[in-house]
């Protein structure tokens, strides 16, 4: 099959996602065309069945921004039709799935001979929760929604999600985000990482996000200020938005700065997870949470809140542990436990490898196969 897939470039799961599915359906034998503002941050070296195609928006003195919809809506156009494309799998309702549907119009509006590809859109969280729940964005956002020829969610949360809010006119099929285990794994040898790092024998948490507001980074911080107050621990905070500025200050005013290390963002995280004890993950809102699931397939056992997709692939008390939002008291004092008790944590971790490996990625790009089997079928059946 010929499939284009366009999808946020920068760090943030959306992202990830689509460019592991984009490589593992190329290694499968088929053809994709990533058509992107920038080259997304996991795609790495070519193979030959991956295209790169930039889009450039157009800079002109009248337009306060450039229009990069349009113009990523003119390049799936120009790339669907000479490149034949079956599929475009959009990542992310907005603008993703509009420009593509967009592009649909342009192709049906230059020639009516021309086969269009079927539009497929997955909706990985606040492109639903955040972005679309906003009034500026909910009536784009249900129109990306119906105006594909298929929909996916991540999570039966976000299901349920974006049928309350959007009560779209078709059905939604969940496929949850995977990992390839072959590439997330515990790396056996260790001592030269914690050497880079500096780290002696201590305790190692982790924290991975885009430090936007919905990550709470302050209760990671809090969570591991009790913590320090009885074991001792590096925190680990992988990646760089919004809240970094302010998590750095309060880590220092609070006399953890020396314990916390603020690494950036950095592409390849098994060495930073080969060395964790523990991923902290204390979102108020996540539709998944691809970090927790990579974290896992690390041996690392994580502590999350109890709340959207957690739940369904994360148990209390067998892959570490599920708090209500905001009580930190409750984070640190399991923490505590898990860390200070080596048989407990490496049963924990067992159990996390093991589950892991349920969200392969050969078993969910199968699913996604069948879906744009599907999609092109149906589209065949109309014509
Ligand atoms: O928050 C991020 O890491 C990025 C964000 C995005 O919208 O790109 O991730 C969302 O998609 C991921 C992949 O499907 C999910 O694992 C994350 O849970 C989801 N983030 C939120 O729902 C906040």
């Amino acid at each position: 099959m010929k499939i284009g897939i366009s999808c946020h470039h920068t760090y943030g799961g959306s992202g990830a996602v689509a460019t592991e599915l984009g490589k593992a359906l190329a290694e499968r034998g088929h053809i994709v065309h990533f058509i992107n503002r920038s080259e997304p941050f996991r795609l790495g070296a070519f193979s030959k069945n991956i295209f790169y195609h930039e889009v450039e928006a157009m800079h002109y003195p009248v337009f306060e921004c450039p229009f990069y919809s349009l113009a990523l809506a003119t390049k799936i156009a120009e790339v669907a039709l000479y490149e034949k494309l079956d599929v475009v799998h959009a990542h992310y309702a907005i603008p993703h799935a509009l420009s593509a549907m967009l592009a649909r119009q342009m192709l049906e509006e230059s020639c009516s001979e021309v086969k269009c590809f079927r539009l497929a859109t997955t909706l990985h969280g606040t492109d639903i929760t955040v972005v679309g729940a906003d009034s500026s964005m909910h009536g784009a956002v249900r129109l990306a929604i119906n105006k594909s020829d298929g929909v996916t969610a991540v999570s039966e949360f976000l299901k349920k999600e974006t049928v309350k809010l959007f009560e779209p006119r078709r059905d939604v099929e969940v496929i949850p985000n995977f990992v390839d285990t072959e590439l997330f794994y515990r790396m056996p040898q260790t001592t030269q990482i914690r050497d880079q790092l500096g780290l002696e024998g201590e305790k190692i948490c982790i924290h991975i996000s885009n430090f936007r507001p919905v990550k709470r980074i302050r209760d990671v911080l809090k969570t591991f200020h009790t913590l320090v107050q009885t074991i001792s621990a590096t925190l680990l905070l992988v990646g760089d938005g919004p809240e970094r500025s302010d998590a750095e200050t309060w880590a220092r005013e609070n006399g953890i700065g020396e314990r916390v290390r603020f690494l950036g963002k950095i592409d390849d995280i098994v060495p930073l997870l080969s060395v964790s004890d523990l991923m902290l993950m204390p979102s108020s809102g996540e539709s998944f949470g691809l970090a927790a699931l990579e974290a896992m397939a690390c041996g690392v056992p994580v502590i999350v809140t109890d709340m959207g997709g957690f739940p369904e692939f994360i148990a209390n008390g067998k892959h570490g542990y599920l708090v209500e939002l905001g009580n930190v008291g409750r984070m640190s004092e399991k923490a505590l436990e898990l860390l200070s008790d080596t048989d407990r944590w490496q049963t924990f971790s067992r159990n996390c490898l093991r589950q892991a490996r349920k969200y392969q990625v050969a078993t969910m790009v199968e699913k996604y196969e069948a879906f744009y089997v599907r999609l092109v079928e149906e589209g065949e059946r109309k014509r």
